[in-house]
């Protein structure tokens, strides 16, 4: 029997701060797990090197499943973001070692595929409606089928979503931006720059929009039935979702699709939302969600009840989390769509991916276990960046769900 011989927690800040896994087994073979936390990357980094690193050395390989619960309910402490990354970077490196042993691709593992390429949307935004469809025409000359656009809101800087270099980075600042929201000027420059986007490029496409956490049940209820005619593919994190339950009052108010869950690290998270149907995207990432055996199960769940799958894939995650999405995506039947921003060309360096952009959906590769390696000589030329994500405050100077 193979055992794990070493783990080792690669902290690198190549265009942002990324936290990775690598576990080698005494075959010399080595998995990857992404362990990335945005704002709180040293928190998941301490978790693992203090404390689940000591318990893997010597431990059995090939039993993912074993070590999913060993980790879970042998840490007495349940649940929360900081624990399921830690869990979900073993799993993700143990599945990718499984597929080395193999000679397999991660998805044949799973199963096989059920599709070969995985649509992917991309973010088009502006800083003004005009810009926002500058971009959209771009997005759709780069091949892409499904688009999420947002635009800055009037009275509002620092819009949620809104990009100001190539790559969309919210996690920019030494000390946490504190950004001006108000729920009036975005309810009125919404659904006008959204209506912009149908006008001017029709229907061939599928249209997205993240409202990200800030409005009331009622507030949304009201957003998706104005939209309804728009036929967005989804309105995405209309409210925090904490309590499960309102979401069936946003559910009664429109016919608007809702997307939610990228905040979400277990299936406990969304049980109600998905047996209810209260939504008709579960947003789970592999990466904040437990990993691959955990995301599978909440996956398997939704499918049960008619919820699809968009996992969250901003480039917080890394391309290990994005290659490892691409992997599960291709097997699931209730697949739906998944979040794509290509990552900054200084991530790129120091991951080498082997997936592949093809009009409008990726493919993962058919490499053994997931298909991406880390060069750490290179990884250890950026050192950690401490960054923060904004913080919102009303206009009245209360803070708000950013
Ligand atoms: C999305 C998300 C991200 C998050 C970011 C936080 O839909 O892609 O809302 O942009 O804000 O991942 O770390
Ligand atoms: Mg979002």
């Amino acid at each position: 029997m193979a055992t794990i011989t070493q783990a080792k927690v690669i902290v690198t800040s190549p265009g942002r701060n990324f936290v990775t896994l690598r576990i080698t087994t005494s075959d010399g073979v080595s998995g990857l797990g992404d362990a990335t936390l945005n704002g709180r990357e040293l928190a998941v980094a301490s978790y693992l090197r203090d404390h689940v690193v000591p318990l893997l050395i010597g431990r059995d390989p090939a039993r993912i499943e074993d070590m999913w619960h060993y980790l879970y309910k042998g840490a007495y402490w349940r649940r929360g973001p900081v624990t399921m990354t830690a869990i979900a970077a073993v799993d993700t490196a143990l599945w990718d070692i499984k597929g080395k042993v193999a000679g397999m691709p991660v998805y044949d593992l799973l199963g096989g595929r059920a599709r070969d390429g995985v649509l992917v949307y991309g973010h088009a935004s502006g800083s003004s409606t005009a810009e926002l469809l500058d971009d959209i025409a771009r997005f759709r000359d780069l091949g892409y089928r499904a688009i999420r656009a947002q635009a800055a809101v009037p009275g509002a800087p620092g819009t949620y979503g809104v990009r100001h270099d190539a790559v969309y980075e919210p996690a920019a600042a030494a000390l946490p931006e504190e950004q001006t929201w108000s729920t009036e000027a975005y309810l009125a420059a919404a659904p006008a720059y959204l209506t912009a986007v149908r006008e001017n490029f029709g229907f061939d496409f599928h249209l997205l929009h993240d409202v990200h956490h800030r409005l009331t049940p009622t507030e949304a209820g009201h957003l998706g039935r104005r939209l309804e005619d728009l036929r967005l593919f989804w309105m995405e994190d209309p409210t925090p979702a904490e309590l499960q339950e309102s979401y069936r009052q946003i559910r009664q108010a429109t016919t608007t699709p809702i997307a939610v869950g990228e905040v979400f690290n277990t299936i406990w998270d969304c049980q109600q939302l998905i047996t209810e149907r209260l939504i008709d995207y579960i947003r789970a990432s592999v990466v904040h969600a437990g990993g691959i055996t955990h995301l599978r199960r909440i996956f398997n769940l939704a499918e049960l009840y008619h919820v699809r799958t968009g996992s969250h894939g901003a480039t917080d995650l890394s391309p290990v989390s994005l290659s490892a999405a691409l992997h599960l995506d291709s097997t699931v039947p209730n697949f739906g769509i998944q979040e794509y921003m290509e990552h900054d060309p200084l991530t790129q360096q120091v991951f080498r991916a082997s997936y592949a952009f093809r009009e409008g959906a990726l493919y993962p590769s058919s490499a053994p276990g997931l298909g991406v390696e880390i060069d750490e000589e290179a990884a250890s030329r950026f050192p950690y960046d401490r960054k923060y994500l904004p913080v919102g405050r009303r206009t009245d100077g209360s803070v708000h769900d950013w």
